[in-house]
């Protein structure tokens, strides 16, 4: 009987706790287990919607003076998990990081339980080796030999490491001297459907934000590169330094890919560093069928984001970033902190990590990666991107199926983001154009509503700059199948025909 039973009854604080110990894992992992039980249950809701002044009445979140029993933190983390969203639910359609790969779970629990800093080898050595071996894979992948790779936590710092090292090369002096070394006013460019962790970078490096410049974009969302040249000879008639010029591979809302080599015949024209931000649509890079043309010309690029944790359903969280040059990542960010990268340890220093970070604690994300990549192959990364299309495509072709339900914002999508409205049964003889937009745009907010309260399905809305709210819906939970897009329209229909 746990109830009895307290932290200080376990291992290590107890050194006769293993019996103790097993029982209270041996516990914590049914529920666990149950929970992923219930994540693929198709009879199970996605989520069980409360709103916040009712979830927080009904949970004992207190933090007593006194420790509570073990009883009553299994307890807790049963509570927890029932409150819990299940995004590895297969008809959560709602963020473009889902499913629930058990191998990569398996990975991230090995991880907690080794709780190590990926700072150095001396503490972390299996893990920094793997780190190695998948980043130098991925490098390769992309289509570079040599190279250097970090994880970051999120797509976000990854792209902040690319500007960084692009400034690094372009203004080395900038590490020391700061904003006097450079001279002149930095200039970014970017394309107006980008992820908005691009222009942050301009903010948090003393560019602001008016000098991450917006280049217009085609109508499936995709830079134009006519329009990105233009700019840049406008910005360099200012005296202004173009220097950094960030193309997408899978925009967040729309999917979109920038044509890469076009933009990049212009960097070079131009002498301005290519960042790739494939945080979204990185993992098509593993598939033959659609690697091209989405990312014909990457290997002219400068560093890539490539997030494992969305397409490829790696476990949050997991981002890498690449460079094409070998020695860039440590110069601009190595500051050799005595205590932690002394020169002279026992082995060859080159493996200890992190002093190419500006974080200092750094997280293991790379087991639950590396474990899940050896579970599958390439093979079966490959059979995930196919598999992820073809359902995105399928979900496109009963769309086109229904038109007087569905109206889709992009006909021929190019991930698995797809893009539309449901049109109830009162609007549909009403000619599409921007009034009938207007209605729809109103509806999706009261349609998600119905949808969150309903449980049964989870699907994302949004404006962009052309439209009202519209829904996205983001297949990349490898556990779903045809019956559940066929669901999801369905349940469409159910809620939203009024
Ligand atoms: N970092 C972009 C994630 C956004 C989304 O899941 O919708």
């Amino acid at each position: 009987n746990v109830g009895k039973l307290h932290f200080k009854d376990l291992l290590p604080v107890n050194p006769n706790g293993e019996e103790n110990t097993r029982i209270f894992l041996s516990k914590l992992n049914e529920i666990l287990t149950d929970f992923v039980r219930d994540t693929s249950d198709r009879n199970e809701k996605v989520l069980h919607f409360k709103f916040p002044e009712d979830m927080r009445a009904s949970l004992d979140l207190d933090l007593a003076d006194g420790p509570v029993d073990l009883q009553q933190l299994l307890d807790d983390c049963h509570v927890t998990l029932k409150n819990q969203v299940k995004t590895g639910h297969p008809r959560f359609f709602n963020q473009l990081s889902c499913g629930l790969d058990l191998i990569s779970m398996a990975g991230e629990w090995l991880t907690a339980t080794a709780n190590t800093n990926m700072f150095t080898y001396e503490i972390a050595p299996v893990f920094i080796l793997m780190e190695y071996v998948v980043l130098e894979r991925m490098r390769q992948i992309i289509g570079w030999k040599g190279g250097d790779s970090i994880l970051a936590p999120g797509g976000s710092v990854s792209n902040l490491y690319a500007f960084l090292a692009a400034r690094h090369k372009m203004f080395p002096q900038y590490k020391e001297k700061g904003l006097t070394s450079v001279p002149g006013q930095l200039v970014m460019f970017t394309s107006d459907q980008c992820h908005y962790s691009v222009k942050s970078c301009a903010s948090v490096c003393g560019l602001g934000t008016d000098n991450c410049v917006e280049v217009p974009s085609d109508e499936r969302g995709r830079m134009i590169p006519s329009e990105l040249e233009r700019l840049i000879v406008e910005r360099k008639s200012k005296g202004h330094i173009p220097f950094f010029v960030n193309a997408t591979s899978g925009t967040t809302v729309l999917g979109a890919f920038d044509p890469i080599n076009d933009i990049a015949d212009i960097c070079e024209k131009y002498n301005c560093w290519l960042h790739i931000d494939a945080a979204w649509g990185g993992g098509l890079l593993l598939s033959k069928k659609y690697r091209h043309p989405r990312f014909t010309g990457v290997e002219r690029a400068d560093s890539v984001t490539w997030n494992p944790h969305k397409l490829m359903g790696a476990l949050l969280q997991c981002s890498t970033i690449h460079f094409k040059d070998e020695g860039l990542l440590l110069s601009c960010n190595q500051m050799s902190a005595d205590y932690l990268f002394m020169p002279d340890k026992l082995y060859d220093v080159s493996y200890d990590t992190g002093d190419k970070v500006i974080q200092c604690g750094r997280h293991n994300d790379i087991f639950k990666l590396w474990l899940q990549w050896r579970s599958k192959g390439n093979d079966g990364f490959e059979t995930l991107m196919d598999h992820l299309m073809g359902l995105s495509e399928y979900m496109v072709e009963r769309m086109k199926q229904m038109p007087d339900k569905f109206y889709l914002c992009l006909p021929e999508p190019e991930c698995v983001n797809v893009s539309f409205w449901y049109i109830p049964t009162r609007l549909r003889n009403m000619p599409h154009g921007p009034e009938r937009e207007q209605i729809l745009g109103k509806i999706c907010p009261i349609l998600k509503g119905r949808m969150m309260q309903e449980g049964t399905i989870m699907v994302g809305y949004q404006p962009d700059d052309r439209r009202p709210n519209f829904f996205r819906n983001i297949i990349s939970n490898g556990a779903c199948r045809k019956e559940d897009v066929d669901f999801l329209l369905a349940e469409f229909d159910r809620l939203g025909h009024d």
